[in-house]
């Protein structure tokens, strides 16, 4: 099945530096396969049906876009880059790290490489214990009982102890929240909604997204753009000003920060191309009396797209107005952005070219272009 599925998976290490398998094998899950939703505490737990070390154990939830056969493979593969060497040994041994698919969404799973939900979870309490942290209520799809009821009833009285050793959470790699507000910009289908609502969701942070769909005046413009230019960038700046004066004046005691798909200056860049030079200078009066007095980003990035990438962005998002725009309007945006830009001095300009990437469809596109955010 596509779309979004969400895992939780246990880990857990006896051998080596049990603390750093686990932070490693959670920073690897999160750049192979998606976003980390939750993590539970780490309990030290006595060695379970076997003689050896205590474990350090753990969950975690993933949320992914991969289908559960990926899922596995991907986790052996960073079970045997941690170290994990498998004997043909009977029995159970020790491992720097152990990776164990818990539940796939709340399907259930019996295939050669995978059994879901885990056929032993619900016996063993250094699974439920960390499990009921961040799933308490999250029922089994098979015995169709609660977390919390599961571990209520478990079988296995071992003693658990919080190790209060903490794990870190990989996105705090990527420091945006130092800035307390970053625009995204870039041409028409570079992808200024997607990655703004893809950080909101990884960071905690505030959405402002343009309500360009309810501009009455876009689709009529596309069709006779002499007729409906001016009005068109009028009221997108009335927009722009309004919302930008509304959602920024206080940043929301539980967020982080704000990203928005769109700085207010767009509107001036927009209606220099598309207005007449008479009206222009009548439209950047105005614009320069609203512009003054609203908080500006302290990142502004610059999503840079070729044309031909960008047409086929506009045509795969297949909003009916956009399916004529000409390679030169796009061009002549891009210019107009990058003069902007070249001549910008108040602003902390951050240009990206991810012409050669896509970070909607490949993650590490994705994480590449935080790196590239972090440092700006
Ligand atoms: N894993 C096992 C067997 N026994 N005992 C503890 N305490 N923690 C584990 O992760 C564990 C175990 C098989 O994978
Ligand atoms: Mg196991
Ligand atoms: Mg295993």
């Amino acid at each position: 099945m596509a779309g979004i599925h969400n895992v939780y998976i246990a880990l857990g290490s006896n051998k080596g530096d049990r603390l750093k398998h686990l932070q490693d094998a959670v920073d690897l899950i999160f750049e192979k396969l998606g976003s980390v939703l939750a993590i539970a505490k780490v309990y030290s737990t006595p060695a379970l049906g076997f003689e050896g070390d205590h474990f350090f154990n753990t969950c975690l939830l993933l949320q992914t876009t991969q289908d559960a056969q990926t899922v596995i493979k991907t986790l052996l593969e960073i079970e045997k880059r941690l170290g994990r060497e498998r004997t043909n040994t009977l029995g159970y041994e020790s491992r720097t790290i152990d990776l164990d698919v818990l539940f796939f969404n709340d399907e259930q799973i019996t295939s050669e490489a995978l059994l879901v939900p885990h056929p032993k979870m619900h016996e063993r309490r250094f699974v439920l214990q960390p499990l009921a942290d961040i799933a308490s209520k999250f029922h089994h799809p098979v015995i169709k009982t609660s977390i919390a009821e599961l571990l209520t009833a478990c079988p296995d009285k071992s003693t658990l102890t919080p190790a209060n050793v903490w794990i870190k959470h990989p996105i705090k790699k990527y420091e945006l929240s130092k800035f307390n507000y970053i625009a995204i910009e870039g041409n028409i289908g570079a992808g200024k909604t997607s990655l703004a609502t893809m950080i909101s969701e990884d960071f905690n942070a505030k959405l402002i997204l343009e309500r360009f769909a309810d501009n009455p005046f876009l689709p009529r413009f596309y069709e006779d753009q002499q007729r409906y230019a001016f009005t068109l960038e009028m009221s997108f700046l009335a927009d722009r000003y309004q919302q930008i004066s509304d959602d920024l004046s206080q940043l929301d005691l539980f967020r982080d920060f704000i990203v928005s798909d769109y700085d207010i200056y767009k509107s001036l860049i927009f209606s220099k191309i598309t207005l007449p030079e008479d009206e222009f200078k009548l439209y950047r009066k105005l614009f320069y009396l609203m512009y003054k007095d609203i908080a500006k980003p302290e990142l502004y990035v610059y999503l840079y797209q070729n044309t031909e990438r960008l047409q086929e962005n506009i045509k795969k998002r297949g909003r009916d107005y956009e399916q004529n725009i000409e390679n030169a309007y796009l061009e002549k945006i891009n210019s107009g952005y990058l003069d902007f830009l070249k001549k910008q001095t108040e602003l902390n300009v951050k240009i990206i070219d991810i012409s050669e990437r896509d970070f909607v469809v490949h993650r590490e596109d994705y994480l590449w272009l935080l790196n590239q955010i972090s440092n700006g």
